[in-house]
């Protein structure tokens, strides 16, 4: 049987993912689409030839008995009142991140999935299906590299639009390491700060370019990330971490090698589109997979987008502070261990 979608939000990811459910992985179709703006949607189904209605809204949507799952792409501050909705509704939820844009409304849809009384939502931290993420992980769980001790990884988008801010930087940018990182490592977060190195010239004025966070663990681990948004040269993800008895590295995405003008290169990925792209392929063969034989999904969980909400509002204080801001989590509920 075929996991029926319906998506809410037919722009830039929406659309890679509707082509990701049609033509990639199995087991699931595209059967509803809605989006505000009503001609985007329209030409989603048109473009990408598919037999699905187009609603006027996201409850219309969730109402259709054929939908089975929604998957939520629109902006960040859309995305709780939609997977409410859906929570209310029995509907599976697959979220792009953020879960939401504030801690309280995350934990609002922990209560309504609490409540519901099994895990309907997963929310789209994709570099958890990255398999170079992967084995650091299976060699930091097998004790590999020993304790871990410290993280050093660096986030570099080449250039971002007029309309990215400096708290973005955090909130839309580092919310994949905030994700990753501990659970790499298997440990929560203690407290956040952030620092300024030199501004690059290629930074709009009112953007603080890069940045470096520092994230410490209630284990005593040290992450320090790099937030880099104009750098210039391509989307380049680095992770590495040290342990007592060895280190384990992030590797280098596998592109061509090649040899000229007395050069020995090799191609750096420009768009985060393709260097996740397998990984993205595995978070929805995950998610349908799961729902079809488990009847629940088994990716990151409505918890895990509280984690990250609440790590981001720190990191947010602790940009305009300039101090180290303590990380306060509630205890995770049975729900979710
Ligand atoms: P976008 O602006 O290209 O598309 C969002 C679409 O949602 C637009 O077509 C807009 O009209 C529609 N929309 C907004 N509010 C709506 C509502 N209430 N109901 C129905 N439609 C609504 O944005 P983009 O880049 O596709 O990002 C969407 C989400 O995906 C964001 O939360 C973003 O953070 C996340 N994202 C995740 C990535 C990842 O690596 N996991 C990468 C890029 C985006
Ligand atoms: C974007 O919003 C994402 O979610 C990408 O995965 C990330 O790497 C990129 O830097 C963000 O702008």
């Amino acid at each position: 049987m075929m996991l029926g979608f319906g998506v809410v939000g037919t722009g830039a990811i929406g659309r890679e993912h509707m082509k990701r459910i049609s033509n990639t992985v199995t087991g699931a179709e595209i059967r509803a689409v809605t989006d505000v703006n009503q001609e985007a949607a329209r030409k989603a189904v048109e473009d990408l030839g598919l037999q699905a209605l187009v609603y006027s809204d996201d409850s219309a949507l969730i109402q259709d008995d054929n939908v089975d799952a929604v998957l939520v792409t629109s902006w960040g501050p859309a995305h709780e009142a939609t997977v409410l909705k859906a929570i209310e509704a029995g509907k599976f939820v697959f979220v792009e991140k953020p879960l939401s844009t504030t801690a309280e409304g995350c934990m609002r849809i922990v209560e309504a999935e609490m409540k519901y009384g099994k895990r309907l939502v997963q929310v789209g931290f994709m570099r958890r299906y990255d398999q170079g993420y992967r084995q650091m992980k299976e060699a930091i769980d097998n004790n590999f590299i020993g304790e871990p001790l410290m993280i050093k990884c660096a986030h570099r988008n080449a250039e971002v639009g007029e309309n990215y801010t400096t708290d973005m930087a955090i909130l839309d940018t580092l919310i994949h390491e905030i994700d990753t990182l501990h659970w790499l490592v298997n440990d929560d977060y203690k407290s956040i700060q952030v620092t300024y190195p030199k501004k690059t010239r290629n930074a709009l004025k009112h953007l603080k370019d890069p940045q470096i966070v520092t994230l410490e663990t209630v284990g005593g681990i040290i992450m320090q990330a790099e937030i880099f948004v104009n750098c210039k040269y391509g989307y380049d993800i680095q992770c590495e971490v040290v342990g007592e008895e060895g280190v384990v590295k992030l590797p280098e995405v596998s592109t061509v090698e090649y040899r000229k003008n007395a050069v020995l290169g090799s191609t750096i990925l420009m768009d985060w589109k393709y260097r996740f792209e397998d990984a993205f392929n595995k978070e929805f063969q995950d998610f349908i997979d799961s729902t079809k034989e488990k009847g629940v999904p088994s990716g990151p969980s409505a918890w895990d987008g509280y984690i990250a909400a609440v790590t981001g509002d720190a990191g947010v204080k602790a940009q305009e502070s300039g101090e180290k801001e303590p990380i306060r989590l509630e205890d995770k509920p049975a729900f979710y261990k």
